[in-house]
């Protein structure tokens, strides 16, 4: 599938400034610790899947967010000297696109094509670095099949009323990646899509692999019938066929730790004979509004693509979601967007003057705390003192301007 346009990521050392240095610690789910993320030799390549939308409704801010926290990822290891091999999925057959279609009497083929393409235009806006390879379910049915036949060679799927299903009992490494007891597991399992109570199961927490063709929905051919992949083992499919196992990141927002990422870990795990899926597990906050979490089944969305049409800045909307940290959750307000556009303002009067503090500086404090977990709200901070304080540098506004853009993503 096509990914969408790169915006152009000036290097840093060639406005003058110094190498990056500190290797980028990142928050692991599974282990609660902060942890070197990324390849050991500078000049190695960095691997990264970060969970696409489900698109049948528009990208609003919560997913905007976790994109944003991935897109940090991807600078603060460029500006390391690291490739980056990027790749990302886009959930386009599944039961709530399904739903939709059928709810608006729209084909669920088109539906999904417009939001796709929606969310490309908001990422170019956002100024959200594209995957090197941007995968939709439907034409990864392929390698979902071979993936699902490997399972089934290790014994590891069984079939309910022609379902195929995983049993967890086959990964020992089960619960590593979300950290959670089984206690914790059951209601996140009901809560998020799973089906702990059907009849057949031999464990309440066993994931749906395959799901037989049903009435009036679309089916592909496989050796075990007709039907369409689940969700767990799309993601495990895909991140293995272009990064391999034991790739560096896996992302997503904190509602995927359990069961998604746990579940595409552990197909992963049990296909292969190896581990681990990822090496590190990573989970951006949810973001609400008005006291609860911005979701489509609730309806109370903000979307990036109405701020747009309303005349936004989008470089406003992105400086108003850096300025939580990715792992915090908490709420859009209407001061949100005021405080954000009053920023990008001051900053933009402050890379059009002549001279400034010096950028040497600044360059380290940005870099120093997006290194340690993504301190994004704290590197913003570096920058608004920066612009606050006058100085004779002559070089110091077009350097800050470069910073800012590299490693922040925000054009001035
Ligand atoms: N297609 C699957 C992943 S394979 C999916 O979860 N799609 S989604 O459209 O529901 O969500 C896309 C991404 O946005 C996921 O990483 C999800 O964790 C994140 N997300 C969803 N709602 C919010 C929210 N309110 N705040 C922050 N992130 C969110
Ligand atoms: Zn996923």
């Amino acid at each position: 599938m096509r990914s969408w346009p790169a915006p152009e990521v000036p290097g840093l050392t060639q406005v003058g400034l110094p190498a990056a240095a500190r290797p980028l610690l990142l928050h692991d789910t599974g282990t609660g610790t902060a942890r070197p993320a990324g390849p050991a030799d500078p000049g190695g390549t960095a691997r990264m899947y970060v969970c696409g939308i489900t698109p049948y409704d528009a990208t609003h801010l919560g997913h905007a967010n976790t994109y944003l926290a991935f897109d940090l990822v991807n600078r603060v290891w460029r500006d390391l000297g690291h490739r980056v091999h990027y790749v990302q999925n886009t959930t386009d057959v599944d039961d709530p696109l399904l739903e939709r279609a059928r709810d608006t009497g729209e084909d669920w083929r088109r539906l999904a094509d417009r939001e796709i393409q929606l969310f490309r235009d908001d990422m170019t806006a956002l100024r959200i670095l594209p995957p090197d390879r941007y995968v939709g379910a439907v034409e990864a049915i392929p390698l979902i099949v071979e993936m699902i036949e490997k399972l089934r060679g290790r014994d590891a799927a069984y079939e309910v009323a022609g379902d195929v299903y995983f049993p967890v009992a086959a990964d020992p490494a089960f619960g590593r990646v979300s950290g959670l007891s089984r206690a914790e597991m059951a209601p996140l399992f009901a809560e998020r899509g799973g089906d702990p109570d059907r009849p057949g199961k031999r464990d309440p927490l066993d994931a749906l692999l395959w799901m037989a063709r049903r009435p009036g929905e679309p089916g592909w051919e496989s050796p075990f019938g007709e039907g369409r992949p689940g969700w767990h083992v799309e993601c495990s499919a895909i991140s293995i066929e272009y990064l391999g196992m034991a790739f560096d990141v896996e992302g997503g927002g904190s509602d995927l730790a359990f069961p998604h990422h746990e579940m595409s870990a552990s197909h992963a795990q049990v296909a292969t004979g190896e581990r681990p899926h990822a090496r590190a597990y990573v989970h951006a906050g949810m973001v609400g509004l008005d006291g609860e979490k911005m979701s489509k089944s609730r309806g109370n969305l903000v979307f990036v693509s109405r701020l747009r049409q309303a005349g936004v800045d989008p470089m406003a909307i992105r400086l108003a979601l850096l300025a939580h940290h990715y792992r915090a959750d908490w709420d859009w307000t209407g001061d949100t967007l005021d405080e954000a556009a009053a920023r990008l303002e001051r900053w933009r009067a402050a890379v059009a003057r002549p001279s400034g503090p010096p950028a040497g500086p600044v360059a380290a404090a940005v870099r120093d705390r997006l290194t340690d977990d993504l301190d994004a709200p704290a590197a913003l901070a570096a920058v608004d003192a920066w612009a606050a304080a006058d100085g004779a540098d002559t070089t110091a506004p077009a350097r800050i301007g470069a910073v800012v853009d590299a490693l922040l993503g925000i054009a001035l």
